[in-house]
């Protein structure tokens, strides 16, 4: 295997100041005569080395001479050079419609797209096919025109004419220097919602989102989002767009959400097309945040890109603390943190966890394309959020304002970006930057004691071991914590913010004039694991009083995790406390639906094994569906009441969003505890909605059960919806997140099903990466899902290694569980590792998995 490192960056031997590509489209061959001006850089006498991915090329030309003095070495072509500047010509022929990887140019859905990073490039033409190689390109396509009648590459439009045999032609210029990752072109028959956006400077930008005919009444939510996002960029960071035109494009085949191609951005069709009757509010929301999310890569990964591949968290991180940034400005900043850092612990803190624990810079690679990771984005945006917090809003922006300036145009490094808050904060950095380096999760203990009127807050970090990595120092932990009075409920201090950078730390309060309770990570101001020595009654308290709303719903959280743990040994003793709280929350008028729908819905299964130090899946689901339904009974008046809110026509707002959410937390929980008439008010809500958020919660509410409804209200969704893949997907997902016995064997049937394809990565992901994680039946004891998910990555390995590899890590949770389990999953992992001709992709992943 072939190491990747860090350590051994060097700069690129050879620049390429301009490119200029001639496609001849066709989806058998098309033709790539890619022209290179290339320069040495600095003084060596090294030859030209460019990427490809075994292609064989068809010509050489030097300074317009055909050469043969090249060679092929590990997948380079390597051209000896005698000057210091040269014009090299290669021709390539490429086959897109064999292209099942989706990895450079491939066909969907009868039209041509392309996807390059990270190392996509390489598979259209040979290139220095790395980040640092900034080059200027010019764009011409040929192709038929009745099939191919759009021709859309990144930049600005230059010319198109007709040609006389039926084909045509469109050459596209982009003025900005850009890493061959950030190439695009699409070429097919679509339809275009037009808009305009004038920007702060006052020049008038073409906006277009490009659909098959049939979706266009689809795209109106993500267009506003779209001008939505380019507004707010120039307000909260001052950045403008830069081009005449900005295009996105959706594509039904894609191997993760979208692309920020310079200009034009490429999308997974489920990331743009949304109307009331397909899509659920979750989509809506996910939909703003992806367009939003490519747009800002504009600036944070365009203008500036990263240097290496190594860097990736210089734009993934920064770029998805800005998204978040924005959907919090769109609605609840409350809900929506809550819900990133739901996402954090249900996807990152595995991760760090796990056999497959990197730090956010990663040291080493085999597949760059398993380091997408929710380390490389999601933690990567809690550093960026801690420095924020570090630094003030103020600090921060001209910060930032520093970073943009300073390095646009070029390839930087997290170092850089770190450095520019440095200077700008005047703050010294030097052991957060730890955060960079160490990978795991720190845990903080923390407690409180009393005596002779003095308060003790004892504080102590650990950072666990992870692979690479034995011995770890201590972090800069940035927490923010507020004492309450016990009795009176009043605040006992200010909020303040603690530097935790010591092993351990002791904080004196003077003078409280009660017994004090701790609020600790306050708006979850550092990605830790915090363990306290809090009480039921304290929790309880928070939950209830708590004026921090993270903190508030934290307290729940704890809760019940606290409840179900103990459940989960045949404790129920503390289910008391948990509906004490509950229907307190519920009681609550001054709190907004949306924050209570949150609060009140129990951890997941899998957040519940992550505390135990073996998950055992059949006594967690035990202890959850035990809780769930003794709420249900207990508070059925309550559950009804929030369900019986008056019917109001569908609108998409925060408001309404919310209160449809608790809506249907509430019919999930009227339904938990047994009551006979569940499956009738799921089934009429499933019938009457006048959204998908409504029917797709009915839906799941149903699937759940083992009510007569279930079948039909099944059927009557995929025949309403046959025709609609993304919706088919949901109708996939809903099935294999069943909490029923059976899902195994009924997952294991529907991949027969004549609408199941792995060709497809949303197909795929919804029916096998959503049993993958749903812990009990995924976890059965005979192994059955162990067995299933190894049989499918297999032969979607086969097709399409880097959707295949992002399957892969629930079988690497393998330490996690009773040695039976243990050993089953170890054996899949060691039959995947033998699988005759195994990507690297794969193989990667299960190789590290096993050690
Ligand atoms: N930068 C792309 C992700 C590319 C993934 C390549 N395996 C989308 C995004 O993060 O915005
Ligand atoms: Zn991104």
């Amino acid at each position: 295997v072939s190491v990747t490192r860090r350590e051994d960056y060097a700069p690129p031997a050879w620049l390429v100041p301009h490119t200029q590509l001639d496609f001849d489209l066709d989806p058998a061959t098309t033709r790539v005569t890619a022209t290179l001006s290339v320069t040495r850089n600095g003084a060596h006498d090294t030859p030209l080395r460019l990427d490809g991915a075994g292609q064989q090329p068809v010509s050489v030309t030097v300074d317009g001479v055909a050469v043969n003095d090249w060679r092929i070495e590990d997948d380079q072509l390597v051209i000896p050079l005698a000057g210091d500047a040269h014009e090299i010509e290669t021709v390539v022929e490429i086959a897109p419609e064999r292209n099942t990887q989706l990895m450079g140019l491939y066909a969907s859905g009868g039209n041509l797209c392309t996807q390059c990073e990270a190392e996509g490039f390489r598979r259209i033409t040979w290139f220095p096919d790395r980040p640092d190689v900034l080059s200027r390109y010019a764009v011409r396509m040929t192709a038929d025109k009745a099939r191919y009648p759009i021709l859309l590459a990144n930049g600005d439009p230059v010319a198109q004419g007709d040609l006389d045999d039926g084909r045509h032609w469109a050459e596209w210029n982009d003025p900005y220097p850009k890493p061959s990752y950030l190439f695009a072109l699409v070429a097919g028959d679509l339809a275009v919602n037009r808009d305009t956006f004038t920007t702060m400077s006052g020049r008038t930008v073409e906006l277009g989102i490009w659909v098959r005919a049939a979706d266009l009444a689809k795209t109106e939510h993500a267009l506003a989002a779209l001008k939505t996002s380019m507004a707010w960029d120039e307000r909260a960071y001052g950045r403008e767009y830069d081009l005449d035109v900005f295009n996105i494009v959706a594509v039904d085949d894609f191997n993760f959400g979208a692309m920020e191609n310079k200009g034009l951005n490429i999308f997974n069709s489920r990331y743009i097309l949304a109307d009331p009757d397909t899509a659920t509010d979750y989509d809506y929301d996910a939909i703003a945040a992806v367009v939003a999310h490519e747009y800002f890569h504009n600036w944070s990964g365009d203008r500036i890109t990263c240097r290496d591949w190594f860097q990736l968290s210089l734009k993934e991180g920064f770029t998805v603390y800005r998204d978040q940034s924005f959907s919090a400005d769109q609605g609840s900043a409350a809900v929506k943190r809550i819900e990133d850092v739901r996402g954090l612990r249900a996807a990152q803190f595995p991760e760090d966890a796990g056999p497959l624990a990197h730090p956010v810079r990663p040291d080493s690679y085999q597949e760059i394309s398993n380091f997408y990771t929710a380390t490389i984005y999601n933690k990567g945006a809690e550093l960026i959020r801690m420095m924020a917090t570090l630094l003030g809003p103020v600090t921060f922006r001209a910060a930032t304002d520093l970073y943009f300036e300073r390095f646009d145009g070029t390839a930087a490094t997290c170092e850089d970006f770190v450095a520019c808050m440095e200077e700008a904060g005047d703050v010294d950095l030097t052991q957060f930057r730890l955060w960079y380096s160490q990978a795991g999760t720190p845990r903080v203990s923390a407690s409180l004691t009393e005596r002779d009127g003095r308060t003790t807050l004892r504080l102590a970090q650990h950072v666990p071991t992870t692979p690479g990595q034995p011995d770890k120092r201590s972090m800069v932990l940035p927490l923010k914590l507020r004492l309450f009075g016990a009795e009176s409920g009043r605040a006992l201090t200010d909020e303040r913010l603690v530097l935790l950078d010591q092993p351990s730390e002791t904080l004196v309060f003077e003078g409280l004039a009660e017994r004090a309770v701790l609020s600790i990570n306050r708006g979850f101001s550092a990605p830790v694991i915090v363990e306290t020595d809090r009480t039921a009654a304290d929790l309880g308290f928070l939950a209830r009083h708590d004026d921090d709303p993270f903190a508030r719903y934290e307290a729940m959280q704890q809760l019940m995790l606290d409840s179900l743990v103990a459940g989960a040994m045949g404790d129920t003793a503390g289910h008391d406390a948990v509906i004490a709280a509950v229907s307190d929350t519920l009681a609550n008028p001054d709190l907004d639906p949306a924050f209570v729908a949150e609060a009140v819905l129990l951890p997941s299964e899998s957040f519940i094994g992550d505390q135990l130090a073996t998950v055992d899946p059949e006594a967690i689901h035990a202890s959850r569906e035990g809780l769930r339904r003794a709420l249900g009974q207990r508070l059925d008046d309550q559950w009804r009441e929030a369900y019986d809110i008056a019917p109001e026509a569908y609108v998409y707002s925060p408001q309404a969003k919310g209160r449809r959410r608790l809506r249907s937390v509430a019919l999930g929980y009227i339904a938990a505890s047994g009551a006979g008439d569940a499956a009738t008010l799921a089934f009429s809500q499933f019938t009457a909605a006048d959204n998908m958020t409504d029917r797709q919660g009915a839906l799941a509410t149903l699937a759940n059960s083992d009510a007569d409804e279930r079948e039909a209200a099944l059927d009557i969704f995929y025949n309403r919806y046959a025709d609609n893949s993304l919706v088919i997907d949901k109708w996939f997902q809903t099935q294999a997140l069943s909490s029923r016995a059976d899902t195994g064997a009924a997952v294991a049937e529907l991949v027969r099903h004549p609408d199941f394809t792995l060709a497809n990565p949303n197909r795929a992901r919804a029916l096998i990466g959503a049993f993958a994680a749903n812990q009990r039946a995924f976890n059965a004891a005979d192994g059955s899902g162990y067995r299933f998910l190894a049989d499918q990555l297999i032969a979607l390995d086969k097709l399409n290694p880097q959707t295949a590899a992002k399957l892969l890590p629930p079988l690497g949770r393998w330490r996690r569980f009773d040695p039976a389990r243990a050993a089953m999953m170890r054996a899949e992992l060691e039959r995947i590792v033998a699988a005759p001709g195994l990507s690297k992709d794969v193989f990667e992943q299960a190789s590290k998995s096993l050690a």
